[in-house]
C-alpha cells in the first residue's frame, strides 16, 4: 500500500465517519427506458439483465462491456446528477432498477425509510479487499456494513482554472482561504468576469456555507440557514450559473472559471481539457477550512428484481483491476486496498485525490439533518437561486 493512500485510510478513521444499451460517458441526464418490460425470467433463474442508476461521468468506458461480455449480462445504465433527483425516485418505490448510488448520508436516509435491501456478503467474494479503516468508517451511518459497498470518494471543494483566475484576479492575492472565491464578494465581484459555476443541490451547498459562516455544517437550526442565506445572497449577483452535471465540460471548454463542486470533477475536466486538445490548467483546491467529504455507494432498492446479477455486479466492481479502472478513468478515490497497485502513478500521487491524512481530517464528514430543516434548506436554496 503506498503512503498517501495509507495516509487517507488512517485519516479516515480518525477524522469521522434495457435492456441491453449501455451508456458509457453518457451525459444526458437520465432516460426512461423502464425495466419493467424485460421478459419475464424463466421460474427459478434469474434473467440476463441489470439496470443500474448511477452518477455522470463515473464509469470506465470498458466496466460493462467486460462485465456483459464475461456474464452474458445486459445492463442498462441511466445516470443522474443529483442525491435529490435519486432519493425521489427510491421514495416512489417503483424504480426499475437493480443497483443505485446514492451519497452514504443519503444511503441512511433510505435504509432508515426501508427503501434499500441489506446485501448477502456470502455473494461478495471479493468484499476482501476493501480497506478495513473505509468500512469501519462507513459503518457510521451503516452498522455492520448492512447495505453499502462503496463506488468511489471524494470531496466538494473550490475548482479553477488557474491561469483566468490569476487573469482575473490581478493585482488581487489569492485568499488565505479558498473559500473566498466563491463566498466574499470581494473577489466574485471579479472573478464573475471569468464565469463562477456552483453544485445545483441544496444538500451539496448549505453544509460548506454554513461552515464558512461559523455554523455548524449539518445544523438543524433553522436560523442557521438563514445567516448562510444571508452569505450567499450577496455573492449570487456574480453567480453565472448552477449546474452539477455540467461542471466537467463547463470547466474543460474554459466557459467558466471558478466551481463550487466535486474535486474527482475538477481532476477530469483537466483530463478532458487535454484530451480535448485546448489544455486548461484546472485545480481542485485544498482550502484551508476544508471541503466536504462523501463517499457514493453500490446499493440495491428494495424493488430490484435482479438482486443475484446485482451481487454479480458489486463483486465484479471490487476486483481490483475494475475497482482502479474507475479511479483511473474518472481520477475519484476507490476504498479498495487490493487496488491501489493497479492505479495510475500520477493519479496514485495526485494529492487532491488521494489527500494526505491532515486534509482528510479537515473535512466536514458525511451527515444528515432531519426532515424540516431539509425543507427550510430547500426553500433557501431555492430563494439563492431565483435570487428572491
Ligand atoms: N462525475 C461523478 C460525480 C459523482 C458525484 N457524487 C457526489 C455526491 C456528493 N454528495
Amino acid at each position: 500500500m503506498n503512503l498517501p493512500y495509507k495516509n487517507i485510510m488512517l485519516g479516515m478513521l480518525l477524522g469521522i465517519a434495457g435492456l441491453g444499451l449501455v451508456a458509457c460517458g453518457d451525459k444526458t441526464a437520465e432516460t426512461t427506458t423502464s425495466a419493467e418490460t424485460a421478459v419475464a425470467a424463466p421460474a427459478g433463474d434469474e434473467e440476463k439483465v441489470l439496470n443500474i442508476y448511477n452518477w455522470s461521468d463515473y464509469l470506465a468506458e470498458d466496466t460493462i462491456p467486460n462485465f456483459e461480455k464475461e456474464t452474458g449480462i445486459k445492463v442498462r445504465y441511466d445516470v443522474f446528477d443529483s442525491n435529490e433527483i435519486l432519493h425521489a425516485k427510491l421514495m416512489a418505490k417503483n424504480t426499475g432498477y437493480d443497483i443505485v448510488v446514492p451519497s452514504s448520508n443519503w444511503a441512511r436516509l433510505q435504509i432508515d425509510g426501508g427503501l434499500l435491501q441489506k446485501l448477502d456478503k456470502s455473494k461478495l467474494t471479493n468484499y476482501g479487499n476493501l480497506d478495513p479503516d473505509i468500512l469501519a468508517q462507513m459503518a457510521n451511518l451503516d452498522p455492520d456494513n448492512a447495505y453499502m459497498v462503496d463506488w468511489l470518494w471524494s470531496y466538494t471543494t473550490v475548482g479553477i482554472n488557474v491561469d483566468k483566475v490569476k487573469a482575473a484576479l490581478g493585482d488581487m492575492p489569492m485568499p488565505e482561504n479558498a473559500w473566498d472565491l466563491v463566498f466574499n464578494p470581494k473577489y466574485t465581484s471579479k472573478l464573475k468576469s471569468c464565469g463562477i459555476t456552483f453544485l445545483d443541490a441544496p444538500t451539496e451547498v448549505f453544509p460548506i456555507a454554513l461552515k464558512y459562516v461559523g455554523k455548524p455544517a449539518h445544523s438543524n437550526n433553522a436560523d442557521d440557514y438563514k445567516v448562510a442565506y444571508e452569505m450567499l445572497a450577496k455573492v449570487r449577483p456574480d453567480i453565472q450559473k448552477f449546474s452539477s452535471g455540467g461542471q466537467i465540460d463547463d470547466l474543460a471548454g474554459g466557459n467558466v472559471c471558478v466551481a463550487l463542486g466535486w474535486a474527482g470533477d475538477f481532476n477530469l475536466a483537466r483530463n478532458r481539457s487535454i484530451e480535448n486538445k485546448s489544455p486548461q490548467n484546472i485545480e481542485a483546491l485544498i482550502t484551508s477550512m476544508g471541503g466536504y467529504m462523501f463517499m457514493d455507494t453500490m446499493v440495491i432498492p428494495a424493488d430490484a428484481k435482479h438482486v443475484d446479477n446485482a451481487h454479480k455486479f458489486i463483486n465484479y466492481i471490487l476486483r481490483p483491476e475494475v475497482h482502479a479502472g474507475l479511479t483511473n478513468a474518472v481520477t475519484y478515490a476507490n476504498p479498495n486496498k487490493a487496488a491501489t497497485q493497479f492505479v495510475d502513478e500520477e493519479v496514485r500521487n495526485n494529492k487532491t485525490i488521494f489527500l494526505p491524512a491532515e486534509d482528510v481530517k479537515k473535512l466536514i464528514p458525511p451527515g444528515n439533518v432531519d426532515n424540516a430543516t431539509r425543507r427550510v434548506m430547500t426553500r433557501y436554496f431555492t430563494q439563492f437561486k431565483t435570487g428572491a
